[in-house]
């Protein structure tokens, strides 16, 4: 077996930023006309008016401050709420795979593309169903071997990691590419207070090397492990049999879906063991984490788990959060905290990266500064 290296990671940021009260104040024009124009059927009875969101509601829920969004104007329009991306030509790259590229340019640094030889591509969401948009970056980048898409929901990025990962400690590969390019403006429902605020856009990029005989910084893979467990607490019913159920009317199920009380409920216990159960199998004590990077979907989730996984409040930049800046951005959000705050590690220090989400999935990956 091959021992594996985290050496690099990239992030692509949107231009462009929504504050909480640019989120809020389109909202609130958008429940203020649907009121005035179903006024008739709210007065019998036949639908609910819809109540105005608030920022020091969606601050004190999630800790989300702002977000990064490819299309700014599309979301806030109150007519809309909704991205407006130009579509591309077949022959244009999609936006999946720009995006994703840019970050894996980052993450590449020095390294010839042409070194890579696996692309995985692990994302909540696909531009289109084929060819894969994995396919796409590895023949931008000009990299080698072979590519594929993978789809986790939140958990992508750690189970795409696991996967190149094992590829490489087995020898079927030596570099690899994991990129997570998230849309989730384009599948958030904007027009829903309940989760209008969750998601923001980015791209993260992460490369993988066989650890022989690395000279620049990085990180040793010490182990990884992933878990799933079904649910339908957080669901997008949209799919390819569309069509063939005869649903082609724009259904709130289309979008992302969550019963965020049951989500908090149940993934934490499940997120808590899991790490728990990880440590103790590499018998890696709290005392010997010098960082996690978890998932970002919630600041109170994440204070929760880094208390249970320590044992204790954790020190501050010992579980450093991004989402203030960037929301969730679903399978990325581990690794943007990762790629932010993991510079400053000495050498021998070990920390974890999390991920949780839809599935319900967990993923984590133990690693250690060379
Ligand atoms: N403004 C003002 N009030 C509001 C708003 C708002 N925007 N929204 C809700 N309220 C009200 C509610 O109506 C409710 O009122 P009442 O008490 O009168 O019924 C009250 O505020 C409390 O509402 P909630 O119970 O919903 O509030 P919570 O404290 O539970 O916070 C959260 C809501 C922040 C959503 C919280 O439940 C949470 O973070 N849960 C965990 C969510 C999570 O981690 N989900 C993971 C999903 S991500 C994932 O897996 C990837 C999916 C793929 C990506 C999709 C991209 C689009």
């Amino acid at each position: 077996m091959h021992r594996v290296a985290i050496t690099g990671t990239g992030v692509f940021t949107p231009e462009n930023v929504i504050t909480n009260d640019e989120l809020v104040a389109a909202f609130n024009a958008y429940a203020d006309r649907w009121n005035a124009e179903n006024a008739v059927a709210i007065a019998a009875g036949e639908l609910t008016e819809k109540t105005h969101s608030s920022s020091d509601f969606i601050l004190a829920a999630s800790g989300i401050e702002r977000r990064y969004v490819l299309d700014k104007a599309g979301v806030l329009d109150p007519d809309r709420m909704y991205p407006k991306l130009t579509p591309r030509n077949d022959e244009d790259p999609s936006v999946m795979a720009e995006i994703a590229v840019d970050a894996a340019r980052k993450a590449l640094g020095e390294v010839d593309p042409g070194t890579v030889d696996l692309v995985i591509c692990a994302a909540s969401n696909m531009e289109r169903a084929y060819p894969a948009v994995a396919v796409e970056v590895q023949q931008l980048l000009g990299a080698g071997g072979f590519a594929f898409d993978m789809n986790v929901a939140c958990s992508s990025a750690t189970f795409g990691i696991q996967t190149a990962a094992d590829m490489i400690r087995t020898g079927s590969v030596k570099t690899a590419l994991v990129v997570n390019p998230e849309i989730c403006s384009a599948h958030l429902e904007w027009r829903d207070r309940d989760c209008h605020f969750i998601f923001g856009d980015v791209a993260t990029a992460t490369l993988l090397q066989r650890d022989e005989g690395l000279t620049g910084p990085h990180f040793k893979v010490k182990s990884t492990r992933c878990a799933t467990q079904f649910s339908n607490n957080i669901r997008n019913n949209n799919g390819y049999l569309r069509r063939a159920h005869d649903q082609m009317e724009d259904r709130r199920d289309m979008q992302f879906m969550q019963n965020g009380r049951k989500v908090f409920k149940e993934v934490l216990p499940l997120v808590s063991r899991h790490i728990a159960g990880h440590m103790d199998e590499e018998g890696i004590t709290p005392d010997d984490l010098k960082r996690l990077w978890l998932h970002q979907a919630n600041k109170t989730m994440n204070d929760y788990i880094g208390k249970k996984v320590l044992g204790r409040d954790p020190e501050p930049g010992e579980q450093p959060n991004i989402l203030q800046d960037y929301a969730n951005t679903s399978s990325a959000g581990s690794i943007i905290a990762f790629s932010k705050h993991s510079a400053d590690m000495a050498p021998g220090d070990v920390g974890l990266i999390c991920s949780f989400g839809a599935g319900y999935s967990v993923g984590s990956v133990i690693v250690e500064r060379a």
